[in-house]
């Protein structure tokens, strides 16, 4: 057999040696993955959280927290957008809710502070939009009185662990062995020749 043909063959399987095992390390284009998600977020909770026939009951021109937990699909929650159109007589306003996280970074829910009227009924439509461009909406309504309101829930919501993302081992697995059966060929082949 041709030397040189041998020669190169070993010289293939240790170039796939040395891919398999730089590969792990590397951060490599091939690791670039095609976000596909279809699925628009997920209100866990909310608060103001009434229904029209049970509105949640908030007091005149106070400053109340307006708090979404949302999740993902594919998205960390707190690279989701969420905002509530807020309606209140013939007022309606936007506010933006800005996410929260715990010492640790883990995230608890979206929030921000907001000023009730003095009187009437308030409608709340939350919007959750994730980095796709997906989108969720859950009404809301609260009614002012004065008295009798509940306080806000903050329970904190453990989010859940993000999936382990693939890791190229099973390249570098094949690579190595791959690099090492065609670097044992040549050896064999050449051994033969002799
Ligand atoms: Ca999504």
């Amino acid at each position: 057999m041709d030397r040189n043909f041998i020669r190169g063959l070993r010289w293939s399987g240790i170039l796939l040696i040395i891919v398999g095992v730089i590969l792990p390390f590397a951060n490599l284009p091939l690791q670039a993955t095609v976000i596909y998600d279809p699925n628009p977020p997920t209100f866990k909770s909310i608060y103001p959280d009434g229904d029209p026939l049970n509105p949640t009951p908030i007091a005149p021109a106070s400053s109340i927290t307006i708090s979404a937990v949302v999740n993902d699909d594919v998205d960390e929650p707190t690279d989701i957008s969420v905002k509530v159109e807020i309606t209140y007589g013939v007022q309606s306003e936007t506010v933006i809710l800005t996410p929260t996280v715990d010492g640790s970074g883990t995230y608890l829910r979206h929030e921000a502070s907001w000023t009730a009227p003095s009187s009437g009924t308030v409608t709340l439509v939350f919007e959750a939009v994730d980095q796709t461009g997906n989108m969720a909406s859950v009404d809301a309504y609260a009614e002012v009185t004065s008295g009798n309101y509940e306080p806000p829930e903050q329970e904190p919501e453990p989010s859940p662990s993000p999936e382990p993302s693939p890791s190229p081992l099973e390249i570098f697995n094949v690579a190595t062995v791959l690099g090492a059966a065609l670097t044992t060929a040549s050896f064999i082949l050449e051994r033969k020749n002799r």
